[in-house]
Parts: structure tokens; C-alpha cells; sequence
């Protein structure tokens, strides 16, 4: 029989800063690297984006209408420190403690996100990642948050998805790394970082909780060939565990030490930095799951001369592994695979290795989305996918998994990080394209009803 939701599962929904906010260079923000990056020229940039920065109160509004318990969102660096390392802005302080009043307004948990994916261009331009002073400017960022939002924001995450950060190389640090070498480096430093977060974070906010939130998906094998066993071994080590083994024990993965040594890729390490990294340890885990990934073993001989390239995508290292399509999977409209029940198999796989409380902070599906004549949009795609979802979700809750939370990417429309506006995610519709801002008003999808519905049932309809 299924265990029921626990009475205070945090249903919610999750953004980010630089995705949903617009306003990019009002109220005194600062550029990050997304607003000074090379945008296809078929997608939008983020200038405007769903213009949440103007209509945060209505957004806000929605989000309670759903009956939201909590809303997972990310601070722009830019917002509060311009320049990184300089002056704090205080419109942009005003800017969040106006956002937070208004959650707590509705008994909406703030679920903050201290950085996701928007370094501020000025440290990018002395060496973003690659310069250990971008370390002490993260460290004195998130000090003043602490200290501006510590009264009423009680749960932080560190770095989304620095994990697919540091496998993409740099398409969303900015900073492209060039080599392995140099990109574990830029790891390396936000690991200290993350770690010294942490610290500040626990002598701080006594009673606050942080933790990374990196995206988490159990990696098949292709077949049952101790080759292709020990590939997906090895990139499971490589893409989850070191972040994890990370921020909950202070320490590099064996396995994925290994490769790096294998790939002479080991970072240059300075006194302390061992300590540093087990000064500051998760609270919880925060992660994002879109699908599980499969690996195949990829022979030295095969290597081909885009060896570079599929390293800096993260795809495939010769002699170790090479990401391949599963084969039995649906697939979403923009190609990505759909396994429910690679949740469950995922976030048992976190809990029982690391025995912390879990929380989901996305999950969802990227759809074009229609809207019709008389302004409605039938997702049911993503009714379907949810849903699936959260089956597998209360099956780990079933299996024993500390799940206290499930935010699904997005809670409402905004701009996709790789698929400009086209890509729509959230519960509620943003009548913009990618192109025609039109009148950026915001409409109830399908999902939005039945999410509902959910949240009220806890989980039961
Ligand atoms: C995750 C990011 C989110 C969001 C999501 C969907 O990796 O944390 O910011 O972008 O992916 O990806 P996309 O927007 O490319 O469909």
C-alpha cells in the first residue's frame, strides 16, 4: 500500500532569477553572464523575459491560487551586488524582501536559490570561476543575504546544477573552460565555496538549512557488459556523486577522483582547502531530475577528433563512457527522454546513500503549448507527465525516502535556457513569444487546475 504525503509535504514550483525576472538592467542590477553571452539569433535574450521583476505580486497571487506551500526561486547576484565584489544595490535588497513579504503574505515558503547560472560579468571578466577571488565575492554575496533575508527565509540551496555547469564546460559559467584540467579547477573553487557558503550560513542562521541543489539522474548501462557496467559507474561518480559525496561528507569521490587523475584533470589544491571543504556540510539535498541517462563504455580506439568537443559536452570521455539514447523510452517534443520511474530509482539511490532529507526542486516538461481561441491551453502532456511523476514520488516516500518537497520546473512560463520562449514549462501561460512581447498577461493552463487539485488532495487526486 502507498504511504500518503506527510500533512506538511512542500508542494510548489520553481524558477529562476535570470529566466523569469526581466527587468535586466533596471533597479540597479548589474549584467551577469547571460545578459552578456552570445543568444541564438532564432530565440530571445532575457531582457524582459516573463517581466516577473514588474509582475511578481500577480505571479504571486497564482501561485497561492494553486494553493502553493512553498516557491522555490533563485537571488540575482546581480540585483544585490552589481559589479560582484563592489556596493550592494539596495533596490535590488527591496526588490526580494518585496517578494519574500509577499510569499510569507500567502504562507508561501521561500525556498531561495542563491546562484543559478548568473555570475555577475564583472567577475567573469577577472576570471570568473577560474580566480579563487571569486570565492570571497560568493562568500561576502551570500553573507548579506543572510543577513538581509536570514529573518524570514529559513531554506537556502547554493549552486543549481553546478554539476551540469561543470559537464557542459562552461556553456552556462560563461567563463568556457578550455581543458578538463581547467574545468575541475572552476569546480574545485566553487566546491570551497559551496563549502564556505555552508559555514557562514550555519554560523549565521542557526535554525536555517542549506544544501547544493546539482541535477541528479541514476545512469544506466547500455547492456549488461561489465564494460558498459563499469562506464556507468564511472559517470555516475563523475556527473552525481562527487557533488553529493561533496557537500554531505566534505570529500572527493573515490571513482570520480580516479578519472580525473586517469584524465590528468585533479585540481591544484592550496593548504586548507581539504579543511575548507569539510567545514561547511548539507543540511539537506536539494535536487532536479528531467529523465534518467545511459552510457555505453567508448573504446580508445573509436576516438574520434571531436574528442574535445564531447568533453566539453560532457558526453563522453574515451576509454570511459559515451551518453547514448536508451532505446525504449518516449521521448518530449524537444527530444528528452521521459522515465518516471527513474525518480524513484534516483532518489533512492541519493537517500540511501546519504540518509538526508530530500527535496525535488524540478521536474517537468518542456511543450510548445498551444493556446486557443477563447484563451485556454490544454497541456495535458504535461498533466500526464506530472503525474507519472509524482506516482514515483510517493512510491520513495513509500520506500522509506525523507522526500520533504516537490517543486516542478516551472511554476510559471519563462525562458528556457537553451529553447528561447517556445519552450513553455509552467502551470500558467505567458502570452509573449519568442519575438512579440505581446501584453506578457498571464493565463491559467490545464495543469493549473489540476495542480491544484493536487495540492489540496495532498497528493490523493
Ligand atoms: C535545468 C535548469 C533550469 C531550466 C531547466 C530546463 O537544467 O536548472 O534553469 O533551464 O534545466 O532546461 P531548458 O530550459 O533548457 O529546457
Amino acid at each position: 500500500t502507498l504511504r500518503p504525503f506527510p500533512n506538511d509535504f512542500l508542494w510548489g514550483g520553481s524558477t529562476s532569477a535570470y529566466q523569469i525576472e526581466g527587468a535586466w538592467n533596471e533597479g540597479g542590477k548589474g549584467p551577469s553572464v547571460q545578459d552578456t553571452k552570445t543568444i541564438p539569433s532564432d530565440t530571445s535574450d532575457f531582457k524582459v523575459a516573463a517581466d516577473h521583476y514588474h509582475h511578481y505580486k500577480e505571479d504571486v497571487a497564482m501561485l497561492a491560487e494553486m494553493g502553493f506551500k512553498t516557491y522555490r526561486f533563485s537571488i540575482a547576484w546581480t540585483r544585490i551586488v552589481p559589479d560582484g565584489d563592489g556596493e550592494v544595490n539596495e533596490e535590488g535588497i527591496q526588490f526580494y524582501d518585496n517578494l519574500i513579504n509577499e510569499l510569507l503574505k500567502h504562507r508561501i515558503e521561500p525556498l531561495v536559490t542563491v546562484y543559478h547560472f548568473d555570475l555577475p560579468a564583472a567577475l567573469e571578466e577577472k576570471g570568473g570561476w577560474s580566480n579563487r577571488a571569486t570565492i570571497e565575492a560568493f562568500v561576502r554575496y551570500c553573507g548579506i543575504l543572510f543577513d538581509r533575508f536570514g529573518d524570514r527565509v529559513k531554506f537556502w540551496q547554493t549552486i543549481n546544477e553546478q554539476n551540469m555547469m561543470i559537464l557542459s564546460a562552461g556553456a552556462v559559467i560563461g567563463g568556457g573552460a578550455t581543458t578538463m584540467k581547467e574545468t575541475y579547477q572552476q569546480n574545485h573553487h566553487m566546491l570551497l565555496a559551496q563549502a564556505r557558503v555552508m559555514k557562514e550560513c550555519h554560523d549565521k542562521l542557526p535554525d536555517a538549512k542549506i544544501g547544493p541543489a546539482p541535477n541528479i539522474s541514476t545512469i544506466y548501462p547500455k547492456t549488461n557488459d561489465p564494460l558498459d557496467i563499469q562506464a556507468a559507474q564511472t559517470f555516475n561518480a563523475v556527473r552525481n556523486w562527487l557533488y553529493l559525496d561533496m557537500a554531505v561528507y566534505g570529500r572527493y569521490n573515490n571513482v570520480a577522483w580516479a578519472f580525473l587523475e586517469a584524465n590528468n584533470a585533479t585540481p591544484d589544491m592550496e593548504p586548507g582547502d581539504e579543511e575548507t571543504l569539510k567545514s561547511g556540510l548539507a543540511d539537506f539535498i536539494a535536487f532536479n531530475y528531467y529523465s534518467s541517462g545511459t552510457v555505453e563504455y567508448y573504446p580508445l580506439e573509436e576516438e574520434t577528433d571531436s574528442v574535445e568537443a564531447d568533453q566539453q559536452k560532457g558526453q563522453g570521455v574515451p576509454g570511459f563512457f559515451r551518453q547514448v539514447e536508451h532505446g525504449a523510452l518516449d521521448k518530449t517534443e524537444f527530444g528528452w527522454e521521459i522515465d518516471p520511474e527513474g525518480l524513484r530509482i534516483t532518489a533512492n539511490d541519493i537517500y540511501s546513500r546519504y540518509a538526508l532529507p530530500l527535496v525535488i526542486t524540478e521536474n517537468g516538461l518542456g511543450g510548445r503549448d498551444t493556446l486557443t481561441e477563447d484563451g485556454k491551453i490544454h497541456d495535458t502532456y504535461r498533466i500526464n507527465y506530472l503525474r507519472d511523476h509524482i506516482k514515483q514520488v510517493q512510491l520513495a516516500i513509500t520506500d522509506g525516502v525523507e522526500l520533504f518537497g516537490y517543486c516542478p520546473w516551472s511554476a510559471i512560463d519563462l525562458i528556457s535556457t537553451h529553447e528561447g520562449f517556445r519552450k513553455r514549462y509552467g502551470f500558467v501561460y505567458v502570452n509573449r513569444s519568442d519575438f512579440d512581447l505581446k501584453d506578457l498577461s498571464r493565463l491559467r493552463k490545464d495543469s493549473f487546475y489540476w495542480y491544484k487539485d493536487v495540492i489540496a488532495s495532498n497528493g490523493e487526486n
